[in-house]
C-alpha cells in the first residue's frame, strides 16, 4: 500500500477522533443499540434493528481514509454490509419512488450529511459495525457509521439513526451553524472535492485546525467516559 496519497493529503499514523467542533461534546445514548429507521420519499418507514442488520450479507474492506481538513490514515479494516446490499433490502420493504437519488444520512450527535444514491452503490461503500477487527467503539462510530471511502471524511457519518431517500435536495441542509460551502455534494477525494464553489486547494487551509480539534474531540471523549463510568 504506498500508492501516492490524493492530492493535498498527508499521512498519520493513527485515526483520531474527529468532526466538526459543534459534535465533540455529543454521543449515542445506547451506542449498542443499533436502530435505524428508513424514510423520506418512500411508501413506508421501516426501521433496521440489529437482527435485521446481522441477517444481511456482510463485507470486509480495506480502505484508506481521508479527512478534508488534510489528515489520511492508511489500511483501515473494516466490516459491515455493504450500502447496495442494504439498498436492496430496504427497497424491498420500503419502496421508495423510482426516482430517488439522494440519500441523508442523520447521526444521533444531530450530525447529517447526504451523499448520490448512485456513489453510494460502489462496492466499496459499506455501513461498518467493526474496525480492525473489533466491534465500532463510540470515538469512531458506533453502532454503525457509513464508510464511503472515496469520498471526504465528513461524508463518513457517524453513530447511524435515521437514513432518509429523496427526489432533490428540499429536505437537506448541512448542519446548523456550518456554511454550505463546506459540504461539496460529492466530495470526491480523488478531485479534491473539499467543497462547493471554491477551489479545492483553497480549503487545504483547514490543515490549521487539525491539532485544536483532536484534543478538543480527545477531551469530550475522556470526559464522557468519566461520567459514565
Ligand atoms: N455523526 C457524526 N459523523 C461524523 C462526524 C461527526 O461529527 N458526527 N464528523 C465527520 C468528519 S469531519 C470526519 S473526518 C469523520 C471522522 O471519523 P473518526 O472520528 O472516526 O475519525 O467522521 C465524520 N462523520
Ligand atoms: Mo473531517
Amino acid at each position: 500500500m504506498t500508492s501516492p496519497l490524493p492530492p493535498g493529503q498527508f499521512l498519520i499514523k493513527r485515526m483520531p477522533r474527529f468532526g466538526l467542533g459543534r459534535f465533540a461534546r455529543r454521543f449515542p445514548a445506547d451506542p449498542s443499540r443499533l436502530w435505524i429507521e428508513v424514510g423520506g420519499d418512500v411508501e413506508a418507514s421501516v426501521q433496521i434493528d440489529r437482527t435485521a442488520f446481522e441477517a444481511m450479507p456482510r463485507t470486509d474492506h480495506v480502505a484508506d481514509f481521508h479527512c478534508v481538513t488534510t489528515w489520511s490514515v492508511r489500511g483501515l479494516r473494516w466490516s459491515g454490509v455493504r450500502f447496495a446490499d442494504f439498498f436492496e433490502h430496504v427497497a424491498g420493504r420500503s419502496r421508495p419512488t423510482d426516482d430517488v437519488r439522494l440519500v441523508v444520512f442523520h447521526g444521533e450527535d444531530g450530525y447529517r450529511c447526504s451523499l448520490p444514491l448512485e456513489d453510494l452503490l460502489a462496492a466499496d461503500v459499506l455501513l461498518a459495525d467493526t474496525l480492525d477487527g473489533a466491534p465500532l467503539g463510540i470515538e469512531h462510530g458506533a453502532p454503525v457509521r457509513l464508510v464511503a471511502p472515496a469520498h471526504y471524511g465528513y461524508k463518513n457519518v457517524k453513530h447511524l439513526r435515521r437514513i432518509e431517500f429523496w427526489r432533490d435536495e428540499r429536505h437537506y441542509r448541512f448542519p446548523f451553524p456550518y456554511p454550505s460551502f463546506m459540504d461539496h455534494p460529492r466530495a470526491r477525494v480523488a478531485f479534491e472535492e473539499r467543497g462547493r464553489g471554491l477551489p479545492g486547494w483553497v480549503l487545504r487551509l483547514y490543515r490549521l485546525i487539525i491539532p485544536l480539534t483532536i484534543v478538543n474531540f480527545r477531551m469530550a471523549l475522556r470526559r464522557h467516559r468519566a461520567r459514565n463510568a
